[in-house]
């Protein structure tokens, strides 16, 4: 049943963008340039800082980082909106960009260079969900009148979410992923948060910078999981009292994007039957695929 739902949504969306009007996509990608690519509260702010840190560690000391005293979207910029109005061109290489886009909207330049890198993270949809939804409501305008939790998670079960719906997203870039191991790494949050270090010396290999030898005894690779941990970063200052303007009209709180940063905590907020229809829907999208989000049978 729900399966005909999305099928049926993704055909009538497949229908209407046939009909818009299409023009050439300007960005130009370049052979160094790196993509941070997720849907929504998938860990996105925390890869931001992890994929900073780990390009630029001869650059900084660890005690006088900048990520210490800076704002963290200030060092991976969203294409989809930093575009609009800035210079992308004017950016010194590697630029290090993240999106929220789905695969096929990428730039068509970034899909089919052979050296721009793309690294994704997924997150289980329960948690993602719930940590959508309490943004949203925190940032929502008081002129417009609120949305129960119960009406955002059917519109999110059937696929009508920001971006896209969110089970195509995920498969979107794990599909490519697997047809471009060298181009697209594919993280999943869960995984992630149980095992850092080892994630984040796979993210260096994959961009091309490997840890030496001196620097894994030199414990480089856990000062940066230090200096990224939801723990370190929620009590800097910056990240307090901080704000960040992704469109220059919409100031936003850098304490928006933290909130516990844990997993399963979706189970505190859904009904039992919020979890097993959104169980359901995740079995059935992704029957046959060989994909499972992590963790995701734990709760
Ligand atoms: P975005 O889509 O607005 O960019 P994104 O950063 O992808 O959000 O996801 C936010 C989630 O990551 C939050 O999850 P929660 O609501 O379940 O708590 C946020 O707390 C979590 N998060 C942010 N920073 C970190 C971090 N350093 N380590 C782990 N999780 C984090």
């Amino acid at each position: 049943m729900e399966q005909n739902v999305h099928e049926k949504i993704n055909k009538q969306f497949e229908e209407l963008i046939a009909t818009l009007p299409s023009d050439k996509d300007h960005f130009e990608a370049r052979p160094t340039g790196i993509f941070l690519a997720s849907s929504l509260k998938s860990g996105t702010t925390w890869l931001k800082v992890i994929m900073f840190s780990t390009m630029n560690r001869s650059k900084f000391e660890f005690a006088t980082h900048p990520l210490l005293t800076t704002g963290l979207h200030d060092c991976n910029p969203y294409l989809d909106t930093y575009i609009w109005d800035h210079d992308v061109e004017a950016l010194p290489s590697p630029r290090l960009f993240a999106s929220h886009s789905a695969y096929p909207l990428l730039p068509k330049s970034v899909r089919e260079s052979v050296d721009c890198k793309v690294v994704y993270i997924c997150r289980n949809p329960k948690d993602v969900f719930v940590s959508h939804y309490l943004f949203a409501m925190k940032l929502r305008p008081p002129m417009l009148p609120p949305i129960s939790m119960e009406e955002a998670f059917d519109l999110f079960c059937r696929g009508v979410c920001e971006y896209g719906p969110y089970f195509e997203h995920v498969l979107g870039y794990w599909k490519a992923s697997l047809e471009s191991p060298g181009k697209i790494l594919f993280l999943k949050y869960e995984e992630m948060r149980k095992e850092p270090v080892r994630y984040v010396k796979q993210l260096a290999e994959f961009l091309g910078e490997p840890f030496s030898a001196e620097e894994e005894k030199e414990g480089v690779i856990e000062e940066i999981v230090k200096l990224c941990s939801f723990e370190k970063l929620t009590s800097l200052e910056v990240n307090k009292t901080g704000k960040v303007a992704f469109v220059p009209e919409m100031l936003i709180s850098n304490d928006n994007f933290f909130r516990k940063g844990q997993v399963g905590d979706s189970k505190n907020h859904l009904t039992p039957e919020m979890i097993e229809r959104l169980d359901k829907i995740t079995e059935e999208k992704l029957k046959g695929t060989g994909f499972a989000f992590g963790e995701s049978k734990k709760y």
